[in-house]
């Protein structure tokens, strides 16, 4: 009984079934958990979640941006743009079920007490059992009748520096861009959403979120994200597990054996 965590699919299901084969993961004991963005941009949304789905208990997710976007295209808050590539899935009679499904995922999981799981990143000031309260206020609502009114309100950078008095949508649309869009902070606190390239061609003004020093993680804890393909997976620090190696841009996907630590990769060109 095996327990892996998946990088970026991005619907290229193609790409993920090469991986899981290559760690023969057998979808009946084995438990297989999602970083996010599990559709978005890729060729194979609808199968892709038609799998995902089908695992059943076997498999979770934490919501990335593009699945959060999904959401928001479905509840009309959002137009759908042709690189999407959302298409087949809007059209799908059980269109739905995968909304519904995907709307009771959260932003943030733990495996144990130590490790937590999500899209981006956790926001250097959060510890670990923060985050976790956070995910589940935006669980509560994403989940609740507001649902599309949260989503409507979802979209912008500000307020882009977190404070424990922040409320309503603004203290909603901070944690979601913690969770789902982080990169890059400007003086130790601030949100800066403009750059996506390496640590090393960003501005001298933006540090990685991971490289800010949170006082409130152990050297026991653990955070596993993905996000941030160019980054490709080098954190340089152990307890750092950058998952997004870029399949959807032509470069590999990459999957983690939580018990062994090893990763394994599958090449965008690999048949
Ligand atoms: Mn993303």
């Amino acid at each position: 009984m095996a327990t892996y965590i998946v990088g970026d699919i991005q619907a290229c299901l193609s790409g993920l079934q090469k991986l899981l084969k290559k760690v023969n993961f057998c979808p009946k004991t084995d438990k297989l958990i999602a970083v996010g963005d599990l559709i978005g941009r890729g060729p194979e949304a609808l199968d892709t979640l038609e799998y995902l789905m089908g695992l059943g208990n076997n498999f979770d997710t934490v919501l990335g941006n593009h699945d959060l976007h999904f959401l928001a295209i479905y509840a009309g808050v959002r137009k759908a743009k042709a690189s999407d590539k959302f298409d087949d899935l809007l059209a799908s009679p059980k269109i739905e079920t995968y909304i519904d499904w995907l709307r009771q995922k959260p932003l943030a999981l733990t495996l144990d007490k130590q490790t937590l799981i999500c899209h981006a990143g956790l926001y250097p000031q959060w510890s670990i059992k923060q985050g976790v309260k956070y995910s589940k206020e935006i669980s509560q609502i994403l989940g609740s009748s507001q649902w599309k009114i949260f989503l409507a309100n979802m979209y912008g950078s500000q307020p882009n520096i977190w404070h424990d008095k922040l409320k309503g949508a603004e203290r909603n649309r901070f944690i979601v861009n913690a969770f789902t869009r982080m990169r890059f902070l400007e003086q130790k606190s601030a949100l800066n959403f403009d750059c996506k390239s390496t640590p090393e061609d960003a501005p001298k003004k933006l540090e990685p979120w991971f490289n800010i020093t949170n006082s409130q993680l152990t050297k026991h804890q653990s955070i596993i994200f993905g996000h941030w393909a160019a980054l490709q997976g080098k954190t340089r620090l152990k307890n750092i597990i950058g998952l997004d190696t870029g399949y959807l841009w032509g470069l590999s996907m990459t999957l983690l054996d939580f018990d062994t630590k090893i990763k394994y990769s599958v090449e965008n060109k690999e048949k």
